[in-house]
Parts: structure tokens; sequence; C-alpha cells
């Protein structure tokens, strides 16, 4: 879409499902090859909207509808950090993990988002935002309690900050 159009902004949204399962082949060449977009990568850890089955990003020992009782490494494999995999891709020029969970984390994540679009216009290639995330509904927790869980145990595994900056 966007060598047909290239005069138009393009970007994706996905969660970690979608980007780090089912579309991942697609995620890492249009990486690589460093298309002219902006892709927003929501990791929630776990496929929220077919119902909270476990996704590659679920945390060692967190319940799922498909791990209930929690995920077992040594059958179910690892946490997959595909952002700082993509970071090491050639084709990628900012990629960066921010969070939205309190008023200061919205306002650097509004600039890291910014930065991905005004990327896009000078040309630079491609913007990888994830946004580390939490599912109340898919984690059964109400949504303060949620955040607290993220904090606490999801950005021990998915550090926030910048993983790769343009060369100046
Ligand atoms: C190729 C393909 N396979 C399966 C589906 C069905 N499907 C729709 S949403 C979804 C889960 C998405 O989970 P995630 O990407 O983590 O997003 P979330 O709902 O957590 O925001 C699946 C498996 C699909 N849309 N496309």
């Amino acid at each position: 879409m966007k060598r047909v159009l290239p005069e138009k902004y393009m970007f994706s949204y996905q969660g970690d499902g979608d980007l780090a399962a089912i579309g991942t082949g697609e995620t890492i060449h249009t990486c690589n090859r460093g298309e002219n977009i902006a892709i927003f990568f929501i990791n929630n850890g776990i496929y929220g909207m077919t119902g909270g089955q476990m996704a590659p990003t679920t945390l060692p020992g967190m319940k799922s509808s498909t791990s209930p009782y929690g995920r077992n490494l040594d059958t179910m494999g690892h946490p997959l950090s595909l952002t700082e995999m993509i970071a090491q891709l050639h084709g990628t020029y900012y990629v960066t993990r921010q969070s939205v969970h309190t008023p200061a984390n919205i306002r650097k994540c509004k600039q890291a988002i910014k930065k991905a679009f005004e990327n896009q216009k000078l040309q630079k290639g491609l913007s990888f935002v994830e946004i580390v995330s939490n599912c109340n509904s898919g984690w059964k927790m109400p949504p303060v309690e949620a955040n607290k869980w993220m904090e606490e145990h999801m950005f021990a595994a998915y550090p926030l900050g910048d993983i790769k900056l343009p060369k100046e």
C-alpha cells in the first residue's frame, strides 16, 4: 500500500498474537526490507480478542485459557522478545518500547508515535513502536490490578525505552 500510495502515511496496529505469532514472517520481512511505514505493536501478553489464549509473549507461569496452570517453559517454550530481534535487522530505523500506564508514560509514548510518523514523512524507513499493555479481561483482573501486575511482571521481561535510535 505504501509503495502504490507513497504520499500517504501508512501504519499498522497489531497485537502480540497477530505480530509475534500469526504474522511473524510478514513482520520480519517487512522490517528487513525497511518499508517506509510505522508499526505499532500492542503487547498485552495474550490473544485478547479470541478469548485469552496463550501468545508467544505470555510470561512464564502466566495463566491463559490455553495454559490454565501457567505457562510451562519446558512444554510451551520461552516468551518471545520480538522487538529486540526486529532492532537487529538492518532495515529498521527506529525501534522503541513504551507503555501508557501513567500520564508521564503516555507523554513519552506520544512522542514515540510522533517520531515514527516524522520518520515516515522524512522517508527514513521503518519505525517500530511496541506498547506494553494489559488485558484486564484476558488476565482476569480489575483494571487497576492489571496495571500493577503489568508494572511488576511485564516490564521485567519487556523493559521500557529506546532499543534502536536513528543514526545522526
Ligand atoms: C491469519 C489469521 N488467523 C487467525 C485469526 C483469528 N484472530 C483474530 S484476532 C486473533 C487474536 C489476536 O490477538 P492479539 O494479536 O494478541 O490482539 P489482542 O486481541 O490481544 O489485542 C486471532 C487469532 C486471524 N484474524 N487471522
